[in-house]
C-alpha cells in the first residue's frame, strides 16, 4: 500500500557550528558556538520515536563520510593541510537535512507510474555542494526497486535544493496531486538557492503532467528575512497548504492557480499581523511536519522554539480552537539542528511509496532505533568546538563512528574504502 514515509537524516558525528550558510540566520548567529553531536543525534532519534508513536512510517538516511576527502582531493588538497574554511566545508554534517537530499514525485503523479527522485545539487553553498555524490549512492541503494527512478543531480549552475522547495497537494497521498515548485529570483542581500531552470528540469525528468505542475516564485522579502528555503515559510500535506501570508511573490495569483487545479485544496494562511515574518523564521513555525495520522486527521509537528514564541503559540492555540483541518500540534526538541537553521521538516525527506518496495535496512521501528541510539551513545563525540576541527584524533573518531553505525545497520555498501 502506498503511504507517506518520512526518511530522517541521522545527525552525523561531525555536527558543528561553522557558520557556513550565508542567508541562514540561525547558522550565522551560532557560528563559533560549541556543538554537541551526541545530543544532536539523540534529539533526532527522539523525533523519529515520536513519529512512530503517532503511527507514522519512518525511514532513515545515513550520515555522509566526513571529512569528504574525495572532494578535497579534487581540490588538490588534503584535510590536515587544507585551509580552515575548506576543512569546515569538508567536515560539515549538513547531509542531516534530508529535505535537501532530493525532490520526490510519487507514482500517482508521474506518467510512467514510478516514484521519481532527483538528487539535489546544492551548488549554492560550497559545504553542501559535495553532498550529491553520496546522496545518489544512498538513494540508489534504498530505492533500488523498479518502482523508483533515481535521477542524477541537475548540472550547475542551476541551483537545486530539493524537497525543501517543493510541495504536493492531493486529496489522499495515493491519489494524483498537483506539484508546486517554489524558486527564488532575488533575496535582498541573500542568495536565492533554488533556480527556476532547475525546478523545470526536475519536473520534466519526473514526467509530470504540465497541467498539474506549478512554478511559484518565492517572495524576495521572505528570502531577505531569512527564509533561505520555501519550507521555512510554507508546508503542504494532502489537501492542506499551510503558508505565511508573505511566502510567495504573487500571493493571490498563486492561490488562484492552486484553486483552479485543485478546487478541494484548503489554504491555511497565517497573516503577517498575527505572526511577523521575523517570528515565523525565528520560531520555524512552518518548518513543521504536517502529517496525516492513522485516523485521517492532521497534526503539525513543530519545534520547541514555536512554543516559546508568544505570537506563534497564541496563533496555534487559536487555530486549534477553530474548525480548521489541522487538529493537533506536537512539539519536538531538535535544538542542536535548529541552531544551524534546520527544523523538524528539514530533517526529513518525504517519500510516498509502498514500504515493501524500499530496502528494509532504511526503515526503522523502535528496536532498530534502539540499535542506532546505542551506537550514537558509544561513538558520537560529545562536543565539537570550532578550534577542534583540526584535531586528528577527533577526525579519526568521526570516521570510526560512521563506520560503526553502517556496520551495525548492515549497510556496509556505503563504507568508503
Ligand atoms: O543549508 N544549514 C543548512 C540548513 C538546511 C535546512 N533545510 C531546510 N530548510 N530544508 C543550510 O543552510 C549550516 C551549516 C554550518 O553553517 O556549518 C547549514 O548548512
Amino acid at each position: 500500500m502506498i503511504r507517506e514515509i518520512n526518511f530522517d537524516g541521522i545527525i552525523g558525528p561531525s555536527h558543528n557550528y561553522a557558520g557556513l550558510s550565508h542567508g541562514n540566520l540561525a547558522a550565522t548567529r551560532n557560528a563559533g558556538a560549541t556543538a554537541f553531536p551526541r545530543r544532536a543525534a539523540v534529539e533526532g532519534v527522539a523525533k523519529m520515536r515520536a513519529n512512530l508513536a503517532l503511527g507514522l512510517t519512518q525511514g532513515i538516511l545515513l550520515p555522509h563520510d566526513r571529512p569528504n576527502t574525495r572532494w578535497l582531493a579534487a581540490l588538490s588538497t588534503e584535510y590536515p593541510t587544507a585551509d580552515p574554511v575548506l576543512q569546515a566545508q569538508a567536515l560539515s554534517a549538513s547531509a542531516m537535512w534530508a529535505a535537501n537530499a532530493a525532490t520526490v514525485s510519487p507514482a500517482p503523479d508521474t506518467s510512467d507510474g514510478r516514484c521519481h527522485l532527483t538528487v539535489a545539487n546544492l551548488v549554492t553553498m560550497p559545504h553542501r555542494s559535495h553532498e550529491a555524490a553520496e546522496t545518489v549512492r544512498q538513494l540508489r541503494l534504498a530505492f533500488a526497486n523498479p518502482a523508483f527512478a533515481v535521477h542524477d543531480a541537475i548540472p550547475a549552475p542551476f541551483g537545486d535544493e530539493g524537497a525543501a522547495n517543493h510541495m504536493r497537494l492531493c486529496e489522499r497521498h495515493d491519489a494524483p496531486g498537483i506539484e508546486l515548485f517554489v524558486y527564488g529570483v532575488s533575496g535582498g542581500g541573500f542568495p536565492a538557492r533554488q533556480r527556476l531552470e532547475a525546478s523545470a528540469a526536475v519536473a520534466r525528468g519526473h514526467a509530470l503532467d504540465p497541467a498539474r505542475t506549478l512554478f511559484i516564485e518565492q517572495a524576495p522579502e521572505a528570502i531577505a528575512a531569512g527564509a533561505f528555503h520555501n519550507d521555512v515559510v510554507a508546508v503542504a500535506n494532502e489537501r492542506v497548504l499551510f503558508a505565511h501570508e508573505l511566502a510567495f511573490a504573487d500571493r493571490l495569483g498563486t492561490y488562484a492557480a492552486i484553486r483552479e487545479r485543485a478546487p478541494w485544496a484548503e489554504i491555511v494562511e497565517v497573516p503577517a499581523d498575527a505572526v511577523s515574518l521575523a517570528d515565523a523564521i525565528a520560531s520555524y513555525l512552518f518548518n513543521a511536519q504536517l502529517v496525516t495520522l492513522p485516523d485521517a486527521t492532521m497534526a503539525l509537528i513543530v519545534p520547541q522554539e514555536a512554543r516559546e514564541n508568544e505570537a506563534v503559540w497564541r496563533w496555534l492555540q487559536t487555530m486549534l480552537a477553530g474548525n480548521g483541518p489541522i487538529r493537533r500540534v506536537e512539539v519536538v526538541d531538535v535544538r542542536q539542528s535548529m541552531a544551524n537553521g534546520g527544523g523538524p521538516a528539514c530533517l526529513r525527506l518525504r517519500v510516498v511509496a509502498d514500504p515493501a518496495t524500499v530496502d528494509p535496512r532504511f526503515l526503522v521501528d523502535d528496536a532498530r532505533l534502539d540499535t542506532i541510539a546505542a551506537v550514537i551513545e558509544r561513538h558520537w563525540p560529545e562536543a565539537i568546538a570550532p578550534g577542534d576541527i583540526g584535531d586528528a584524533d577527533l577526525i579519526a573518531r568521526i570516521r570510526a563512528a560512521r563506520t560503526a553505525l553502517l556496520e551495525k545497520l548492515e549497510i556496509v555498501e556505503l563504507i568508503y574504502t
